[in-house]
């Protein structure tokens, strides 16, 4: 403990390491989620202005999104090859996606507003919602 506090002592700088590390992580990510959407899937350049959620590991990330009225969300599954397809499908049947292998994606537009909740077909632990705003 007290080598490392000498450590800091004589490159005070190193402190910041980590934050610096912390940061350009952070925007090498918003780059690629820019760029090439989340774990690389090329994404039409239509759909760049949506809310775009991952499918990861069996789950929406994120679970809750907010729009709003006329905002789009394109979900992409980031399952790797070989995972079993998912679906995004709304509980009150406002959109339904075809089965999403990994790498594909789907997009809808939110013309109300209100809570929606959703599911995937084949793995109904699978839930999220999409909150509209006015
Ligand atoms: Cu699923």
């Amino acid at each position: 403990m007290q080598a490392r506090a000498a450590e800091l002592g004589r490159w005070p700088w190193l402190a910041l390491l980590p934050i610096v590390i912390g940061l350009a992580g952070c925007f090498s990510e918003r780059a690629t989620a820019v760029a090439a959407g989340p774990c690389g899937t090329s994404l039409d350049p239509a759909d760049i202005p949506s809310i775009i959620l991952a499918i990861q590991n069996f789950a929406f990330d994120s679970n809750s999104v907010r729009v709003r009225v006329g905002g789009r969300v394109t979900w992409v599954n980031c399952e790797p090859a070989g995972t079993p397809s998912h679906t995004t499908t709304a509980d009150g049947g406002a959109w339904g996606s075809s089965l999403l292998a990994p790498g594909q994606t789907f997009t809808t537009t939110f013309p109300t507003a209100g809570t929606f909740t959703y599911h995937c077909e084949p793995h109904t632990f699978m839930t999220g919602q999409v909150i509209v705003d006015p």
